[in-house]
């Protein structure tokens, strides 16, 4: 079996990674051309996000043709070339699977607008309540209802993401077949593992208004979803005891996650979840500006490392994607302590007990870009609720402020490569600009620097290989109420680890009540050693990671 517990997996967004032809999109090659770069951070998986035929009104998450490669991207050869390099160099491939939709341009729907019943049934189509009435109140996840009238029809169909990525059909058994045909292709060509894009959203349940919430409830780890992890599992992937899966898992359940991802292996190798990085919302509402809840942070995370245990599921940690804003600008400090902070966020995240995701940048400690213009953001979810949020009476300057701070473009700049123009990302004009810090905040610049958050983060990943306990250890919380520690210990047979961190930029104490004596530090942002007396006095956003061995 794979060991993902020892593993750590790098994410790229090819459109932002690396250029190579001068068009200002990242490409295949541009991939192949930073393998020794990846290899250095010493990640074993690539996570790569879709590079299919897409329209790309979502970035490739709107995929036209499951088979082939968007020209921008490259062509076959170019992927076939970048899984043979990434072999030699003993890295795996993961690419991103979208299964809950498709593009509107898909031929499957594109045959359904024609009028063909077969691929009509690949949909989710209903009858609206009345003219002009939708049939359900639910909300797309990026703005407006979810369901889209079809006038040659008198029908709506469901799109929970943009108008033009319409809902599967998964209750249909061609669909599901179709499903299982596009893996078992891509696992063909010698990928070992994919990652499974909102697929716990892919069993709808019943078709009602909601008056609570935006209509979640009603289609979120949905009445048959483990039935279809199970069945396309024992289809495809799970013939081959290598291949690592892991689902994303919007909106979930930690009882449907011990499920999804439980070790007996019938469903996925692990699970993303999101409510810990939801502690900067108002309930589900994220297009608001909230400090951070601390307390609520460790509650999440602390719960899920602990439940997950007892159940014998496994997490995948992480606290960056490209839906994500930058973690050193979120919880950390762009200004004074960016390093300190940069690498503190990172131990919390590779110490706990889970397969660790770097996303492409954090590793350099990437902040988020600060965009004042509408003209300088991409997304469709951000420039969707810029409309929103200014109809519901904000100012356009109120409504760049929350962008600022939770617009996805905030992850989707360019990799900074160098100090030069545009960070060395392209020698053409960048699809999206570059994020004015990187004549400081660049992958060359740190690799030439000992004491780099890159070089931090290279030794956090090798931390997981040369320690056990790392891995495969036990979690306990430490520091539970503390109001700006974060701690915990985990042990394994006669290992132990505590791992210690200062969330903010002034000076705590912590009086851990713990026998510290004998313990050795491992990694940290500052000098000094472990106090023998489990009284720590941490200096701001300072992290150890403490090992004692019986
Ligand atoms: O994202 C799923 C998803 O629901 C969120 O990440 C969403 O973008 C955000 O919370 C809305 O506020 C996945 C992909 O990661 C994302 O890039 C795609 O846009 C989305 O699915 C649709 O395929
Ligand atoms: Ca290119």
């Amino acid at each position: 079996m794979a060991d993902f517990r020892k593993s750590v997996v790098y994410q790229i967004y090819p459109k932002s990674f690396y250029d190579t032809n001068g068009d200002g999109l990242g490409d295949l090659k541009g991939v192949t051309a930073k393998l020794d770069y990846i290899k250095e951070l010493g990640a074993d998986y690539i996570w790569m996000t879709p590079f299919f035929v897409s329209p790309q009104k979502d970035n490739g998450y709107d995929v036209e043709d499951y088979y082939n490669i968007d020209p921008r991207y490259g062509t076959m050869e170019d992927f076939e070339e970048l899984a043979a390099e990434a072999s030699k160099r003993g890295i795996k491939l993961m690419l991103d699977m979208v299964f809950n939709h498709t593009s509107d341009r898909n031929q499957w729907f594109q045959k359904a607008l024609a009028g063909d019943e077969k691929y009509k049934n690949f949909y989710i189509w209903k009858k609206g309540k009345g003219p002009g009435v939708p049939p359900t109140n639910w909300e797309s996840k990026f703005g407006g209802n979810a369901w889209q009238y079809v006038e040659k029809f008198d029908e709506y169909y469901l799109h929970l993401f943009d108008v033009s990525q319409p809902d599967l059909n998964w209750d249909n058994e061609e669909v599901r077949e179709e499903v299982r045909k596009v893996v078992r292709f891509w696992m063909s060509k010698g990928v070992k593992g994919f990652r499974f894009d909102v697929v716990n959203l892919i069993s709808k349940g019943d078709f009602e208004d909601d008056f609570e919430g935006d209509g979640r409830r009603f289609y979120t780890d949905g009445p048959n979803i483990h039935k279809y992890l199970q069945e396309l599992n024992r289809e495809t992937f799970g013939t081959d005891a290598e291949f690592v899966t892991v689902g994303e898992m919007s909106s979930t359940s930690m009882e449907n996650c011990y499920r999804y991802a439980s070790e007996d292996g019938k469903e996925l190798s692990m699970v993303f979840s999101f409510h810990h990085l939801k502690v900067d919302f108002m309930g589900n509402e994220k297009w608001v500006l909230v400090p951070y809840d601390f307390q609520k942070l460790k509650d999440i995370l602390f719960s899920w490392q602990k439940g997950m245990a007892e159940h014998h599921a496994w997490n995948a940690v992480f606290w960056c994607n490209h839906d994500q804003p930058r973690v050193v600008s979120r919880f950390g400090s762009e200004g004074k302590y960016w390093k300190e902070s940069a690498k503190m966020l990172g131990t919390v995240i590779h110490c706990l007990r889970g397969t660790p995701y770097i996303y492409q940048g954090e590793e350099l400690g990437m902040t988020n870009p600060g965009f004042t213009d509408i003209s300088q953001y991409r997304d469709v979810e951000s420039k969707n609720h810029f409309r929103i949020l200014q109809e519901k009476g904000l100012t356009e300057q109120d409504a760049y402020r929350i962008l600022q701070v939770h617009s996805r473009d905030n992850s989707r700049t360019p990799m900074q490569w160098d100090g030069g123009a545009n960070g060395g990302f392209t020698t053409g004009e960048p699809w999206m600009e570059v994020t004015k810090n990187s004549s400081y905040i660049n992958a060359q610049a740190e690799l030439a620097d000992e004491d780099s958050v890159f070089h931090y983060y290279r030794k956090l990943v090798q931390l997981r290989k040369d320690y056990d306990v790392v891995a495969y250890g036990d979690f306990e919380a430490l520091a539970e109420r503390h109001p700006q520690v974060f701690a915990y210990r985990r042990t394994y047979g006669g290992e132990e680890l505590l791992v210690v961190n200062n969330f903010y930029g002034r000076e705590t104490v912590w009086e851990s009540g713990l026998d510290t004596a004998g313990f050795e530090k491992l990694l940290g942002n500052y000098e000094g050693g472990c106090p023998a007396d489990g009284k720590f006095e941490l200096r701001p956003f300072e992290t150890m990671v403490l090992y004692r061995k019986k």
